[in-house]
């Protein structure tokens, strides 16, 4: 089913270099509505359980760790086309290859550590923004 909706994680870099404010503000200039918001501190196992499709990966530890690492914010986000338009947005996993002006080869020292973390499909972003958000957080209407 498609959605016009993307979740988001400014990831714990983010909050540690206090750029919250500036990639929201970023964020919010590219067209997006923020429908929900919080700030929370993930454990390695609720780090763990979000990016369990990566539990093979040779990095899978250490971006346990550094997911649990300190407090980050998941957004919920809505905009025509928002999974794409939000990818476009933040720009390529690792920021030496992400596109000039992208949030990622702004603000992003290292593909580990890499300030946001985008949905990569309508349904990803329905399961990943449930993973943090129930539906009597979403603001249903923005009007
Ligand atoms: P993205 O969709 O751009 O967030 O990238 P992936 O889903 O491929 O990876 C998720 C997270 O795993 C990245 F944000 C950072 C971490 N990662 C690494 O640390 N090393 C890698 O080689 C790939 C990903």
């Amino acid at each position: 089913m498609a959605t016009n909706r993307t979740l988001t994680i400014l990831k714990p870099d983010c909050v540690r270099k206090n750029l919250q404010g500036a990639v929201i503000k970023q964020i919010q200039e590219a067209g997006f509505k923020v429908v929900a918001l919080k700030m929370i501190r993930l454990t390695k196992d609720t780090a763990g359980g979000f990016y369990e499709v990566h539990k093979e990966r040779p990095f899978y530890g250490e971006l346990c760790d550094f997911m649990s690492s300190g407090p980050c914010v998941p957004m919920i986000l809505e905009k025509n086309n928002a999974v794409a338009d939000f990818r476009k947005l933040i720009g390529a996993t690792d920021p030496a290859e992400a596109e000039e002006g992208t949030i990622r080869k702004l603000y992003a020292d290292s593909k580990g550590e890499n300030i946001v973390h985008g949905s990569d499909s309508d349904e990803n972003a329905a399961i990943e923004s449930a993973y943090f958000f129930p539906k009597s957080e979403e603001v249903a209407n923005l009007a």
